[in-house]
């Protein structure tokens, strides 16, 4: 049998099917710059229909969609209000505070949103000794806290606090149809707990580059601004929104899949007992595992399981992360869990 090498780091890692590169190769293309591409605006106009907001921009990566959503949602001074493990915070090489000159308050919450009676103490701070908070960044599904897809009812138990203080929402839904699946709605409920939103096509649903942020017209009207200061509009990007379409159109449905074989990977590993990893934490097509439990470091378990031909990564010294995507079918899944049950009961005997 051949080797084969199974690529769990991320759902980034996924290949534009076949149809995006056709499409790709035919799409119809202008200058986007002038609102010129009929593919990107072809591709603006799905993103903020399914979402349910007035308008869209299409972006070049994730990062630049949160990105230019602070910048526009803020001013220069401003604090920002965000989980410690989001993805703005920890990821974005301080974005936020580099461009836009805004600062994190972060709260740590377990289970990845805010709890609003924290977020309101911060807001209702005497404004006269305190930085103006311009903005409060939800993420779902949540990255670092296990894929988790955070309950409706959550979120919008953040929003009426934001609403009562007129502060607006971001959600970073670089996952929102993950997050849609898992709690059985449209991504339009989800996106209606934000004032904006921004979603990745590059993950789960396979296209090869780009991110969308949703809004009001206004805040659009705004954001094109900022994408532009920040070096992101694009010429004849309907090349790549053409992939996006498929992406939208075609390959949202099956991350039900990738949700399937991440609870066949956690079950898997759930047997062993030392693990004490309990399945039911991962709702969407993330798995993560302590594997301090087995005396192991992430970094170490990340580099003898790439050895044996398994590519995950680690969230921190002691949690590794599998996420499972459209290019590891459920053969290679259960291929994958037998090798690293295997290679987990070896260290431990
Ligand atoms: N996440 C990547 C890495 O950056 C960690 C991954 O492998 O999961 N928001 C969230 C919640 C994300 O998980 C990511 C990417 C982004 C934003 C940024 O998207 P890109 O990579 O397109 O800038």
């Amino acid at each position: 049998m051949p080797k084969r090498c199974i690529d769990l780091r991320s759902d980034t890692v996924t290949q534009p099917t076949l149809k995006m590169r056709e499409a790709m190769m035919y799409a119809e293309v202008g200058d986007d710059c002038a609102g010129e591409d009929p593919t990107v605006n072809r591709l603006q106009s799905l993103a903020a229909q399914l979402l349910g907001k007035q308008a869209a921009l299409f972006v070049p990566t994730g990062t630049m969609g949160n990105n230019v959503a602070v910048l526009t949602h803020t001013n220069a001074g401003n604090t920002i209000i965000l989980d410690s493990e989001a993805h703005i915070y920890y990821y974005e090489c301080g974005a936020i505070s580099a461009l836009g000159g805004v600062m994190p308050i972060t709260i740590n919450s377990d289970d990845g949103c805010p709890n609003p009676d924290q977020v309101e103490f911060y807001l209702q701070r005497d404004p006269i000794r305190f930085p103006k908070i311009g903005l409060i960044c939800l993420e779902n599904t949540h990255n670092r806290r296990g894929g988790r897809a955070v309950p409706l009812e959550q979120m919008r138990d953040m929003q009426s606090v934001a609403i009562q203080y007129e502060v607006p929402v971001h959600l970073d839904g670089a996952r929102i149809f993950n997050a849609a699946h898992a709690l059985g709605t449209q991504v339009k409920d989800i996106a209606d707990c934000a004032d904006s939103v921004s979603f990745c096509l590059s993950k789960g649903l396979s296209a090869p580059v780009g991110s969308l942020l949703v809004g009001s017209s206004d805040f659009i009207e705004n954001a094109i601004q900022v994408r532009r200061r920040l070096g992101g509009g694009m010429r004849q990007s309907g090349v790549i929104a053409a992939a996006g379409i498929i992406a939208l159109t075609e390959m949202t449905d099956r991350l039900v899949e990738d949700h399937e074989n991440a609870q066949y990977l956690a079950k898997e590993l759930a047997e062993i007992d030392s693990l004490e990893l309990d399945q039911t934490d991962f709702d969407t097509n993330m798995v993560v595992v302590n594997v301090q439990k087995i005396g192991m470091t992430a970094p170490e378990f990340v580099r003898i399981a790439r050895e044996h031909d398994i590519r995950i990564s680690y969230l921190d010294q002691d949690h590794i992360r599998l996420v499972t995507n459209c290019d590891v079918n459920r053969e290679n899944i259960e291929y994958a869990a037998d090798i690293l049950v295997k290679l987990i009961r070896s260290i431990i005997n």
